[in-house]
Protein backbone atom coordinates (compact mmCIF):
# COMPACT_ATOMS: atom_id res chain seq x y z
CA UNK A 1 0.00 0.00 0.00
CA UNK A 2 2.70 2.17 0.83
CA UNK A 3 4.58 1.20 -2.80
CA UNK A 4 1.33 2.78 -4.58
CA UNK A 5 0.73 5.65 -2.55
CA UNK A 6 4.50 6.72 -3.08
CA UNK A 7 3.27 5.73 -7.07
CA UNK A 8 0.31 7.87 -6.92
CA UNK A 9 2.34 10.69 -5.45
CA UNK A 10 5.30 10.40 -8.34
CA UNK A 11 2.76 10.15 -11.42
CA UNK A 12 0.41 13.11 -9.88
CA UNK A 13 3.73 15.27 -9.65
CA UNK A 14 4.93 14.43 -13.00
CA UNK A 15 1.41 15.07 -14.97
CA UNK A 16 1.99 18.68 -12.73
CA UNK A 17 4.54 19.39 -14.19
CA UNK A 18 2.92 19.09 -17.75
CA UNK A 19 0.34 21.60 -16.93
CA UNK A 20 0.15 24.80 -18.48
CA UNK A 21 -3.11 26.18 -18.15
CA UNK A 22 -5.95 27.19 -15.47
CA UNK A 23 -7.97 24.33 -17.31
CA UNK A 24 -5.94 21.71 -17.21
CA UNK A 25 -5.40 22.83 -13.69
CA UNK A 26 -8.70 22.52 -12.67
CA UNK A 27 -8.70 18.66 -14.02
CA UNK A 28 -5.63 17.84 -12.26
CA UNK A 29 -7.02 18.95 -9.11
CA UNK A 30 -10.34 16.72 -9.89
CA UNK A 31 -8.19 13.51 -10.72
CA UNK A 32 -5.56 13.62 -8.06
CA UNK A 33 -7.41 15.21 -4.83
CA UNK A 34 -10.79 14.85 -6.24
CA UNK A 35 -13.56 12.85 -4.25
CA UNK A 36 -12.65 10.19 -7.04
CA UNK A 37 -9.10 10.29 -7.22
CA UNK A 38 -6.92 7.39 -6.28
CA UNK A 39 -5.22 8.52 -3.56
CA UNK A 40 -9.05 9.04 -1.73
CA UNK A 41 -9.90 5.72 -2.55
CA UNK A 42 -6.69 4.45 -0.65
CA UNK A 43 -7.42 6.98 2.08
CA UNK A 44 -10.91 5.51 2.63
CA UNK A 45 -9.79 2.13 2.21
CA UNK A 46 -7.66 2.33 5.25
CA UNK A 47 -10.14 1.16 7.47
CA UNK A 48 -9.77 -2.49 6.03
CA UNK A 49 -6.59 -2.77 6.46
CA UNK A 50 -5.03 -5.18 9.01
CA UNK A 51 -4.87 -2.67 12.68
CA UNK A 52 -0.92 -2.63 12.64
CA UNK A 53 -0.33 -1.20 8.72
CA UNK A 54 -4.26 1.15 9.75
CA UNK A 55 -1.73 4.20 11.26
CA UNK A 56 1.12 4.03 8.65
CA UNK A 57 -1.17 3.84 5.28
CA UNK A 58 -3.41 6.74 7.20
CA UNK A 59 -0.62 9.10 8.26
CA UNK A 60 1.72 8.16 4.68
CA UNK A 61 -1.72 8.90 2.84
CA UNK A 62 -2.15 12.13 4.75
CA UNK A 63 1.33 13.38 3.95
CA UNK A 64 1.14 12.52 0.07
CA UNK A 65 -2.67 14.47 0.15
CA UNK A 66 -0.49 17.70 2.16
CA UNK A 67 2.36 17.44 -0.66
CA UNK A 68 0.10 17.56 -3.42
CA UNK A 69 -1.68 20.12 -2.20
CA UNK A 70 1.33 21.76 -1.48
CA UNK A 71 2.36 21.33 -4.82
CA UNK A 72 -0.60 22.47 -6.40
CA UNK A 73 -0.86 26.07 -4.83
CA UNK A 74 2.68 26.28 -6.05
CA UNK A 75 1.63 25.66 -9.47
CA UNK A 76 -1.13 27.85 -9.05
CA UNK A 77 1.43 30.61 -8.67
CA UNK A 78 4.07 29.74 -11.38
CA UNK A 79 0.61 29.80 -13.66
CA UNK A 80 -0.20 33.37 -12.24
CA UNK A 81 3.22 34.66 -12.93
CA UNK A 82 3.57 33.39 -16.40
CA UNK A 83 -0.19 34.61 -17.01
CA UNK A 84 1.11 38.43 -15.79
CA UNK A 85 4.54 37.93 -17.72
CA UNK A 86 2.54 37.33 -20.79
CA UNK A 87 -0.07 40.04 -20.65
CA UNK A 88 2.44 42.48 -19.83
CA UNK A 89 4.34 41.88 -22.89
CA UNK A 90 1.75 41.42 -25.04
CA UNK A 91 -0.08 44.63 -24.03
CA UNK A 92 2.98 47.08 -23.52
CA UNK A 93 2.46 50.45 -24.75
CA UNK A 94 5.49 52.53 -26.32
CA UNK A 95 5.29 55.10 -24.62
CA UNK A 96 8.01 56.69 -27.07
CA UNK A 97 5.38 56.42 -29.70
CA UNK A 98 3.42 60.13 -30.72
CA UNK A 99 -0.07 60.55 -29.52
CA UNK A 100 -2.97 60.38 -32.55
CA UNK A 101 -4.29 64.08 -32.43
CA UNK A 102 -8.04 64.47 -31.07
CA UNK A 103 -9.94 66.05 -33.28
CA UNK A 104 -12.01 68.73 -31.57
CA UNK A 105 -14.90 70.51 -32.63
CA UNK A 106 -15.66 74.16 -33.24
CA UNK A 107 -18.44 76.52 -33.02
CA UNK A 108 -20.31 77.14 -36.38
CA UNK A 109 -19.52 79.89 -38.13
CA UNK A 110 -23.19 81.86 -37.82
CA UNK A 111 -22.61 80.90 -33.31
CA UNK A 112 -19.68 82.65 -33.72
CA UNK A 113 -20.97 85.66 -35.72
CA UNK A 114 -23.53 86.00 -33.05
CA UNK A 115 -21.57 85.90 -30.29
CA UNK A 116 -19.43 89.01 -31.40
CA UNK A 117 -22.59 90.82 -32.00
CA UNK A 118 -23.88 89.65 -28.37
CA UNK A 119 -20.45 91.01 -27.09
CA UNK A 120 -20.54 94.49 -28.68
CA UNK A 121 -24.54 95.00 -28.26
CA UNK A 122 -23.39 93.51 -24.27
CA UNK A 123 -20.84 96.58 -24.13
CA UNK A 124 -23.78 99.16 -25.48
CA UNK A 125 -26.10 98.02 -22.38
CA UNK A 126 -28.21 95.54 -24.55
CA UNK A 127 -29.73 92.48 -23.39
CA UNK A 128 -29.74 89.47 -24.85
CA UNK A 129 -33.77 88.30 -25.20
CA UNK A 130 -34.63 84.96 -26.86
CA UNK A 131 -38.57 84.45 -29.03
CA UNK A 132 -40.16 81.67 -30.55
CA UNK A 133 -39.00 80.52 -34.47
CA UNK A 134 -43.02 79.22 -34.56
CA UNK A 135 -44.86 82.44 -34.41
CA UNK A 136 -48.19 83.65 -34.30
CA UNK A 137 -49.95 85.48 -37.31
CA UNK A 138 -50.52 88.21 -35.13
CA UNK A 139 -47.66 88.46 -33.55
CA UNK A 140 -45.17 88.19 -36.88
CA UNK A 141 -48.04 90.47 -39.26
CA UNK A 142 -50.92 91.88 -37.17
CA UNK A 143 -49.51 93.56 -34.24
CA UNK A 144 -46.91 95.02 -36.90
CA UNK A 145 -48.82 96.90 -38.45
CA UNK A 146 -49.88 94.57 -41.27
CA UNK A 147 -53.29 93.74 -40.80
CA UNK A 148 -54.58 90.46 -42.94
CA UNK A 149 -54.54 91.12 -46.75
CA UNK A 150 -51.96 94.34 -46.35
CA UNK A 151 -49.85 94.57 -49.04
CA UNK A 152 -46.42 94.87 -47.17
CA UNK A 153 -47.02 91.12 -46.33
CA UNK A 154 -45.84 90.21 -49.38
CA UNK A 155 -42.12 91.50 -48.77
CA UNK A 156 -41.97 88.47 -46.45
CA UNK A 157 -42.70 85.20 -48.34
CA UNK A 158 -44.13 82.96 -45.38
CA UNK A 159 -44.06 79.30 -44.02
CA UNK A 160 -46.77 78.96 -43.16
CA UNK A 161 -48.03 75.37 -40.64
CA UNK A 162 -51.09 73.37 -40.64
CA UNK A 163 -52.31 74.79 -37.66
CA UNK A 164 -54.22 78.07 -39.18
CA UNK A 165 -52.95 81.26 -37.70
CA UNK A 166 -49.37 79.59 -37.02
CA UNK A 167 -46.10 79.96 -38.97
CA UNK A 168 -42.36 80.17 -38.89
CA UNK A 169 -41.24 83.78 -38.25
CA UNK A 170 -40.09 85.26 -41.11
CA UNK A 171 -37.92 87.82 -39.39
CA UNK A 172 -36.83 88.30 -35.24
CA UNK A 173 -39.66 91.41 -35.20
CA UNK A 174 -42.45 89.98 -33.56
CA UNK A 175 -39.83 89.75 -30.80
CA UNK A 176 -40.26 93.51 -30.27
CA UNK A 177 -44.22 92.78 -29.32
CA UNK A 178 -43.38 90.39 -26.85
CA UNK A 179 -40.41 91.99 -24.88
CA UNK A 180 -42.44 95.36 -24.93
CA UNK A 181 -45.30 93.40 -23.45
CA UNK A 182 -43.48 91.71 -20.64
CA UNK A 183 -42.04 94.62 -19.66
CA UNK A 184 -44.29 97.11 -20.18
CA UNK A 185 -43.95 100.16 -18.34
CA UNK A 186 -39.57 99.76 -18.33
CA UNK A 187 -37.10 101.11 -20.32
CA UNK A 188 -36.05 98.42 -22.98
CA UNK A 189 -32.42 97.79 -24.23
CA UNK A 190 -32.34 94.32 -25.71
CA UNK A 191 -31.41 92.56 -29.08
CA UNK A 192 -33.06 89.67 -29.71
CA UNK A 193 -31.30 86.92 -32.48
CA UNK A 194 -32.56 84.05 -34.13
CA UNK A 195 -33.59 81.56 -37.04
CA UNK A 196 -35.72 82.89 -39.67
CA UNK A 197 -37.50 81.28 -42.11
CA UNK A 198 -38.79 82.34 -45.90
CA UNK A 199 -40.08 80.86 -48.38
CA UNK A 200 -37.66 81.93 -51.19
CA UNK A 201 -35.84 80.69 -54.23
CA UNK A 202 -32.98 79.47 -52.87
CA UNK A 203 -29.88 81.47 -53.92
CA UNK A 204 -26.11 82.55 -53.48
CA UNK A 205 -27.14 85.37 -51.73
CA UNK A 206 -30.54 83.98 -49.87
CA UNK A 207 -31.23 80.78 -48.25
CA UNK A 208 -34.40 79.94 -46.07
CA UNK A 209 -33.44 79.79 -43.06
CA UNK A 210 -30.72 82.02 -41.61
CA UNK A 211 -30.07 84.50 -38.49
CA UNK A 212 -31.16 87.97 -37.70
CA UNK A 213 -30.64 90.29 -34.85
CA UNK A 214 -33.28 92.91 -33.80
CA UNK A 215 -32.32 95.38 -31.51
CA UNK A 216 -35.20 97.57 -29.39
CA UNK A 217 -34.80 100.14 -27.31
CA UNK A 218 -37.80 102.11 -25.61
CA UNK A 219 -37.93 104.80 -23.12
CA UNK A 220 -38.76 108.60 -22.97
CA UNK A 221 -36.37 109.86 -24.78
CA UNK A 222 -34.83 107.75 -27.49
CA UNK A 223 -34.43 109.65 -30.76
CA UNK A 224 -33.45 109.34 -34.56
CA UNK A 225 -29.87 110.29 -33.25
CA UNK A 226 -29.75 107.04 -30.74
CA UNK A 227 -30.06 104.77 -33.50
CA UNK A 228 -27.47 106.06 -35.40
CA UNK A 229 -25.12 105.90 -32.78
CA UNK A 230 -25.97 102.54 -32.09
CA UNK A 231 -25.42 101.56 -35.51
CA UNK A 232 -22.46 103.56 -36.31
CA UNK A 233 -20.77 102.36 -33.13
CA UNK A 234 -21.74 98.37 -33.84
CA UNK A 235 -20.17 98.97 -37.44
CA UNK A 236 -17.03 100.33 -36.33
CA UNK A 237 -16.84 97.68 -33.50
CA UNK A 238 -17.93 94.78 -35.60
CA UNK A 239 -16.11 95.98 -39.08
CA UNK A 240 -13.30 98.35 -38.04
CA UNK A 241 -12.81 101.91 -36.74
CA UNK A 242 -12.57 103.82 -40.05
CA UNK A 243 -16.19 102.90 -41.34
CA UNK A 244 -18.48 105.84 -42.48
CA UNK A 245 -22.46 105.47 -42.31
CA UNK A 246 -25.14 106.29 -44.09
CA UNK A 247 -28.95 105.99 -43.51
CA UNK A 248 -31.08 106.08 -46.66
CA UNK A 249 -35.14 106.72 -46.54
CA UNK A 250 -36.95 103.17 -46.17
CA UNK A 251 -40.60 102.15 -45.43
CA UNK A 252 -41.93 99.01 -42.99
CA UNK A 253 -45.16 99.02 -41.98
CA UNK A 254 -43.33 98.74 -38.42
CA UNK A 255 -41.11 102.13 -38.21
CA UNK A 256 -42.40 105.36 -38.94
CA UNK A 257 -39.83 106.75 -40.18
CA UNK A 258 -37.66 103.59 -41.71
CA UNK A 259 -34.70 103.93 -43.02
CA UNK A 260 -31.95 101.23 -44.59
CA UNK A 261 -28.33 101.73 -42.77
CA UNK A 262 -25.48 101.13 -44.83
CA UNK A 263 -21.63 101.55 -44.32
CA UNK A 264 -18.42 101.95 -47.11
CA UNK A 265 -17.77 98.94 -48.48
CA UNK A 266 -15.15 96.76 -46.43
CA UNK A 267 -13.82 95.44 -49.46
CA UNK A 268 -13.28 98.21 -52.04
CA UNK A 269 -13.28 100.87 -48.57
CA UNK A 270 -16.00 103.11 -51.00
CA UNK A 271 -14.29 103.46 -54.18
CA UNK A 272 -16.26 101.05 -55.51
CA UNK A 273 -16.09 96.86 -56.64
CA UNK A 274 -17.75 93.86 -57.53
CA UNK A 275 -19.27 93.16 -53.48
CA UNK A 276 -20.74 96.96 -53.10
CA UNK A 277 -22.45 96.36 -56.82
CA UNK A 278 -19.92 99.83 -57.59
CA UNK A 279 -21.79 101.83 -55.21
CA UNK A 280 -19.31 102.15 -52.77
CA UNK A 281 -21.74 100.59 -49.67
CA UNK A 282 -22.95 97.83 -48.06
CA UNK A 283 -26.35 97.35 -46.89
CA UNK A 284 -26.24 95.91 -42.85
CA UNK A 285 -29.66 96.67 -41.54
CA UNK A 286 -32.97 97.62 -41.86
CA UNK A 287 -34.20 99.94 -39.00
CA UNK A 288 -35.95 102.67 -37.86
CA UNK A 289 -38.15 104.67 -34.65
CA UNK A 290 -40.95 101.98 -33.86
CA UNK A 291 -44.41 102.82 -34.86
CA UNK A 292 -46.58 104.57 -32.74
CA UNK A 293 -49.18 102.15 -32.97
CA UNK A 294 -46.64 99.33 -32.60
CA UNK A 295 -45.52 101.17 -29.30
CA UNK A 296 -49.06 101.16 -28.22
CA UNK A 297 -49.48 97.42 -29.40
CA UNK A 298 -46.78 96.58 -26.65
CA UNK A 299 -48.78 98.45 -24.30
CA UNK A 300 -46.42 101.67 -24.60
CA UNK A 301 -48.20 105.37 -24.85
CA UNK A 302 -46.54 106.74 -27.95
CA UNK A 303 -47.06 110.46 -26.52
CA UNK A 304 -44.63 109.79 -23.37
CA UNK A 305 -42.73 107.02 -25.02
CA UNK A 306 -40.62 106.56 -28.17
CA UNK A 307 -38.02 103.71 -29.71
CA UNK A 308 -35.83 102.54 -32.11
CA UNK A 309 -35.89 98.94 -33.84
CA UNK A 310 -33.31 97.40 -35.85
CA UNK A 311 -32.74 93.86 -37.91
CA UNK A 312 -30.18 92.76 -39.55
CA UNK A 313 -28.76 89.32 -40.93
CA UNK A 314 -26.07 87.41 -39.65
CA UNK A 315 -25.01 85.40 -42.90
CA UNK A 316 -24.62 88.22 -45.82
CA UNK A 317 -22.09 90.48 -43.10
CA UNK A 318 -20.35 87.39 -42.46
CA UNK A 319 -19.79 86.29 -45.81
CA UNK A 320 -18.54 90.30 -46.61
CA UNK A 321 -16.13 89.62 -44.07
CA UNK A 322 -14.64 86.80 -45.13
CA UNK A 323 -15.24 86.58 -48.87
CA UNK A 324 -17.57 83.59 -48.95
CA UNK A 325 -19.16 83.60 -51.88
CA UNK A 326 -22.59 81.53 -51.75
CA UNK A 327 -24.42 81.88 -48.52
CA UNK A 328 -25.43 77.96 -49.30
CA UNK A 329 -21.61 77.06 -47.62
CA UNK A 330 -23.41 77.84 -43.92
CA UNK A 331 -26.04 75.14 -43.77
CA UNK A 332 -25.08 72.84 -46.30
CA UNK A 333 -22.22 70.86 -43.36
CA UNK A 334 -19.29 70.43 -45.53
CA UNK A 335 -16.83 70.05 -43.09
CA UNK A 336 -14.41 71.81 -45.37
CA UNK A 337 -15.91 74.95 -44.85
CA UNK A 338 -16.89 75.08 -41.42
CA UNK A 339 -13.15 73.98 -40.43
CA UNK A 340 -12.11 77.37 -42.01
CA UNK A 341 -13.35 78.96 -38.86
CA UNK A 342 -11.02 78.45 -36.16
C1 LIG B 1 -36.63 92.71 -41.93
O1 LIG B 1 -36.74 91.50 -41.80
C2 LIG B 1 -37.09 93.65 -40.89
N1 LIG B 1 -37.82 92.94 -39.88
C3 LIG B 1 -35.93 94.44 -40.33
C4 LIG B 1 -36.32 95.56 -39.43
C5 LIG B 1 -36.37 95.37 -38.07
C6 LIG B 1 -36.65 96.81 -39.94
C7 LIG B 1 -36.72 96.41 -37.21
C8 LIG B 1 -37.03 97.88 -39.12
C9 LIG B 1 -37.04 97.64 -37.74
P1 LIG B 1 -35.38 92.52 -44.21
O2 LIG B 1 -36.41 91.70 -44.88
O3 LIG B 1 -34.69 93.53 -45.05
O4 LIG B 1 -35.97 93.27 -42.95
O5 LIG B 1 -34.28 91.53 -43.58
C10 LIG B 1 -33.24 91.99 -42.77
C11 LIG B 1 -31.94 91.27 -43.07
O6 LIG B 1 -32.13 89.87 -43.01
C12 LIG B 1 -31.41 91.50 -44.49
O7 LIG B 1 -30.69 92.69 -44.57
C13 LIG B 1 -30.52 90.31 -44.70
O8 LIG B 1 -29.25 90.51 -44.10
C14 LIG B 1 -31.24 89.23 -43.92
N2 LIG B 1 -31.99 88.38 -44.85
C15 LIG B 1 -33.23 88.58 -45.33
N3 LIG B 1 -33.61 87.57 -46.13
C16 LIG B 1 -32.58 86.69 -46.16
C17 LIG B 1 -32.34 85.43 -46.80
N4 LIG B 1 -33.27 84.85 -47.54
N5 LIG B 1 -31.16 84.82 -46.60
C18 LIG B 1 -30.24 85.39 -45.80
N6 LIG B 1 -30.38 86.57 -45.16
C19 LIG B 1 -31.55 87.22 -45.32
Amino acid sequence: MLDRLRELQEQALRELEQVTDKQALDQWRVTHLGKKSALNQVLRSVGQLPKEERPIVGQRGNEVKLALEAAYEQRVQVLKAQEMARALAEESVDVTLPGRPVSLGRLHPSTQALREIYAIFAAMGFQVYTAPEVETDELNFGLLNMPPHHPARDMWDTFYTTRPGVLLRTHTSPGQIRVMRERCPEPIRVILPGKCYRYEQITARSEHQFYQVEGLAVGRHITLTDLKGTMAEYARRAFGAERKMRFRGSYFPFTEPSVEVDMDCIICGGAGCRVCKYTGWLEIAGAGMVHPQVLRNGGYDPSVYSGFAFGMGVERPMMLKHNIDDIRYFYSNDIRFLQQFG
